[in-house]
């Protein structure tokens, strides 16, 4: 074992956590495998500035509370998977047309992983090589559209996502982005007035599928919507993509021409992207667009990572582990209401909640908020809400996601104990004495309920 603080000699202070206090001895590390603890070591020798980081990470992972709806606790065995002799391969290409020699593992690695998503979500064309769900999302528009041609999606400042058009990403740079919105009373997608829209605008690409949408979309409305006008139907599933291979929300096919996501949210896979589709054309297209249009050399031990996991979301539990974040997720956002907190929406259907502060206290803001549970050891991001008077960093919302607490396997009954603990926090004013006090059970419950290892 370590021999604890005295022989730190990392100056790095990781945010909040003093590196020096941290020891490897069996008493105070966070429980985690014998390979992480074996991989701490060895990188202590040659390494001890990132040696001490990672452990300040893992503690601060183990002995908070995530409520980020886009976080997951992976398993040890895809964190593992994920730092492999698979890092150290050129593999540009596809298996079996390879830009390289040495790619045998590779393609196999490549294969179980495309096999493996095309299973779990139900449809016959995969691409597990894009590094993340905005890369997924450039190749897509890349292989469906042309620079200039119209979209029409849903902005980020009422839950969608960055790359779907906001004006200095690639999306809003080179299309033509047109908006459609959420209904501004009932906060959800009004699906008439999207088609009206569709109308007017002649978008040659519909987008659905946001990053801070409670409810249930309504794929088969939006293909219906597409066909009318003759435009594509792009699904970017990024935030309920583990509900959707759970069984817990609906699935994008066989509605969706073309389907992005990320692995590293509800999927619980390591951070990556990944593209679908039904359609051998469109498959094609998007190949090349993600290699060579898009990407060089892809992550190969991610994409080995991202087998592993979605082996692991095929497994039977996976199911009640989808179905568990939806009912936890539920019973927080209860728990909240009763706390005097307003949810947009009136509620959740999925994994995510977005809390409008200002019932609870008219000058409570999202950055307060976010900080001051922060210091509480209860980390969540501030979030517009729709037709939010405040500016993006400031936000009168709060975003919550139940994923990562169900990972550790808390429930219903924790959901109650944690909307307590937000609420004594957020109604403190941040004062740091109850910061404190919450910080200990927060220690307490995360004790309780450990993470994957
Ligand atoms: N930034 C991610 C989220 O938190 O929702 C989406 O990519």
């Amino acid at each position: 074992m370590w021999t604890g603080a005295n022989d730190m000699t990392a100056t790095i202070h990781a945010h909040r956590f003093d590196v020096r206090s941290l020891t490897m001895t069996t008493k105070n590390h966070p429980p985690m495998d014998t390979l992480s603890l074996d991989l701490l070591r060895l990188i202590k020798q040659s390494d001890p500035d990132v040696a001490a980081l990672l452990q300040a990470e893992a503690a601060r992972q183990a002995e908070t509370l995530e409520l980020i709806a886009s976080e997951n606790h992976v398993s040890a065995s895809v964190m593992h998977a994920a730092g492999t002799w698979m890092t150290n391969k050129y593999a540009e290409g596809y298996p079996g047309k390879r830009y390289y020699g040495g790619c045998e593992h590779h393609d196999t690695a490549e294969d179980l992983a495309r096999n493996r998503a095309k299973k779990l979500f139900g449809c016959d064309y995969a691409n597990v090589q894009p590094h993340c769900g905005a890369n997924a999302n450039i190749a897509a528009f890349m292989a469906m559209c042309d620079p200039g041609d119209r979209i029409l999606s849903l902005p980020i400042k009422s839950g969608g996502h960055l790359s779907h058009g906001l004006k200095p990403n690639f999306s809003g740079t080179f299309y033509e982005i047109h908006d459609y919105d959420v209904d501004p009373d009932s906060e959800r997608l009004d699906y008439d007035v999207i088609a009206a829209r569709a109308h007017e605008v002649k978008p040659k690409m519909i987008i659905c599928g946001y990053s801070a949408y409670p409810r249930t979309i309504d794929f088969a409305r939006f293909r219906a919507i597409a066909d009318e006008v003759g435009a594509i139907l792009m699904a970017d599933i990024a935030h309920i993509a583990g509900l959707v291979a759970g069984g817990a929300h609906p699935s994008p096919f066989p509605h969706a021409h073309i389907v992005t996501t990320t692995t590293h949210k509800t999927l619980r896979g390591p951070r990556g992207g990944l593209i679908l589709s039904n359609d051998e054309e469109i498959a094609k297209k998007i190949d090349r667009k993600v290699f060579p249009g898009s990407q060089g050399g892809p992550l190969m031990h991610v994409i080995t990572a991202k087998a592993v996991a979605f082996r692991e979301a095929l497994e039977p539990s996976f199911r009640d582990y989808a179905a568990n974040v939806v009912t936890n997720a539920k019973a927080l956002a209860a728990s909240l209401v009763e706390h005097g907190y307003r949810l947009c929406t009136g509620g959740t259907d999925n994994h995510l909640l977005l809390v409008d502060l200002r019932p609870r206290d008219a000058d409570l803001t999202g950055a307060d908020a976010e900080q001051w549970l922060e210091t509480a050891g209860i980390v969540t991001n501030k979030n517009g809400i729709p037709n939010d008077p405040r500016k993006p960093m400031v936000t009168s919302g709060l975003r919550l996601g139940t994923a990562a607490l169900t990972t550790r396997g808390m429930g219903t009954s924790e959901m109650k104990v944690v909307a307590g603990l937000l609420d004594r926090v957020m109604g403190s004013q941040g004062d740091a004495a109850v910061a404190e006090t919450v910080r200990g059970e927060v220690r307490d419950l995360c004790g309780a309920f450990p993470l994957p290892h």
